[in-house]
């Protein structure tokens, strides 16, 4: 691997400019008209704009990427996050044009985007996958079945769909019926396809992840899980590792289906298994991502591995350095995503002109971001701005050296989530570890809608 074009911005483009730099591999930014000044920009060994600050024009536009990958011959395309990281359509293309994209095959893409499809495979072959239907639902009836047997609640999820949409809860037989229509509509319109299923209903339950690398040669190994159970609108906010309900036996089990289910969908590159754990800690098998995610780097922190260099090198053909029990854990990370965004304004992005900034620093802290003084943040992209990471020895250093973190940050000019997180952070049931996936509007929304009344 030579020069490899990086086909995203803002922080992840930062934080692969920097591996490669240390590899010694060439890099290409690509940019919109929004991102001229942007740090991937300039941090690149070369930039080439593909287009105007909308990212369908842009960081979505598969020709003048895979042009602006011959114009600079790049020999490699990595997708980072989000934009076209996991569109098999762009990685087949890639495949095609003779450009090693960095990640998993277009067919494995594919195959491990398809919900029920994925879910069939992997019930199959003996992982542990939420009851329901086996495969698509064909009508309200055999809905209506399905859901007697397994029993109320009952969840229906949009095949096609992602991060909450198309999903649907329902108590009983009537609310089913209701919801069956209204799901299978929204289905249609959002995604243009009206395939669902069914599941049971998992009450409050945590969001556990775990990271693994699988070469080339067969060879597979887990770093670990990621609790990434305090989200809002199934945007995660804070995530660490390891998980207070995971302790090293079941660590080991989570570990040892993360990695066969990577061999069943001969899977190559790094990746992320992700679980559903219930209160009495079954846990069920929900998806796989294919691509580096937001929350990488508190496994990083955990076991001093950079998923980066090992994504990179995994598409070089070359073979994993590590063993399983080569792999050592050590510590407590935390991740905080800063967003430019208010809170009191129901979390609206707050784009615009950073006047002054201070990032924390440190023993035990590491910040992604690619913002910096004088930086205008364009309103055509994500709200997230930065990632504060930290690691202590125990639990409860990693919270007091995020707390320390979060309160020496200076972002001026802009409104972001800071005391936000702050607020989550100092929650007595956080400090416990006792949280599930409605934590954030449990404790943390209604108090402010209170606060917001007093305010009156
Ligand atoms: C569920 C569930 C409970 N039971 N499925 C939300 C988005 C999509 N990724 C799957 N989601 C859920 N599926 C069953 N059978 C609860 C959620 C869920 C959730 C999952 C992970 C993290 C945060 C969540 C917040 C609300 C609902």
């Amino acid at each position: 691997m030579n020069k490899i074009l990086i086909a995203n911005r803002g922080e992840i483009a930062v934080r692969i400019i920097r591996t490669c730099k240390e590899m010694n591999i060439k890099t290409v930014a690509i940019y919109s008209e929004a991102d001229k000044d942007a740090l991937h920009t300039r941090l690149a060994d070369e930039a080439i704009c593909i287009g105007p600050a909308i990212p369908t024009k842009s960081y979505l536009n598969i020709k003048n990427i895979i042009e602006a990958a011959y114009i600079t011959s790049s020999d490699s395309i990595h997708p980072g996050f989000g934009f076209l990281s996991e569109n098999s359509k762009f990685a087949k293309i890639c495949e095609e044009s003779n450009i090693k994209f960095i990640g998993p095959s277009s067919n494995v893409i594919e195959l491990l985007g398809n919900k029920s499809k994925k879910k069939k495979l992997m019930k199959q072959a003996g992982i542990p996958v939420i009851p329901g239907s086996e495969g698509c639902i064909k009508n309200i009836e055999e809905a209506i079945l399905i859901a007697k047997e397994i029993g109320y609640p009952v969840i229906l999820k949009a095949s096609a769909g992602g991060g909450g949409k198309g999903i649907r809860i329902a108590k009983n037989v009537e609310e089913l019926q209701k919801n069956y229509e209204i799901v299978k509509q929204e289905a249609k319109t959002s995604f243009n396809d009206d395939n669902i299923y069914l599941e049971k209903y998992i009450k409050n339950p945590r969001h556990i992840e775990v990271q693994i690398l699988a070469d080339e040669y067969g060879n597979v190994v887990h770093l670990g899980e990621r609790d990434c159970t305090i989200q809002r609108k199934h945007q995660k906010i804070v995530e660490e590792t390891p998980s207070t309900i995971i302790d090293e036996k079941l660590r080991n089990k989570l570990g040892n289906i993360a990695i066969k289910v990577a061999q069943i969908a001969k899977y190559i590159s790094c990746g992320t298994v992700e679980f559903l754990v219930d209160s009495d800690k079954n846990f069920y098998f929900m998806e796989m991502n294919t691509r580096i995610q937001v929350e990488h780097p508190i496994t990083e922190m955990r076991t001093g591995i950079d998923i980066v260099k090992e994504q990179i090198k995994i598409a070089a053909e070359e073979k994993l350095k590590y063993k399983q029990k080569e792999i050592k854990f050590k510590g407590y990370s935390i991740e905080c995503r800063i967003n430019a965004e208010n809170p009191h304004k129901n979390f609206m992005p707050c784009p615009g002109k950073i006047n002054e900034i201070h990032l924390p620093g440190g023993n035990g802290i590491r910040v992604d971001t690619a913002i910096y003084n004088g930086y205008i943040i364009p309103p055509n992209y994500d709200s997230m701005i930065a990632k504060i990471i930290c690691l202590g020895t125990t639990r409860n250093e990693a919270i007091a050296k995020m707390k320390r973190a979060l309160e020496e940050l200076v972002i001026d000019g802009v409104n972001t989530n800071r005391d936000f997180l702050l607020e989550i952070i100092k929650k007595p049931n956080f400090i416990r570890g006792n949280f599930d996936t409605s934590f954030i509007e449990k404790e943390i929304l209604n108090n402010q809608n209170l606060k917001k009344e007093e305010y009156k």
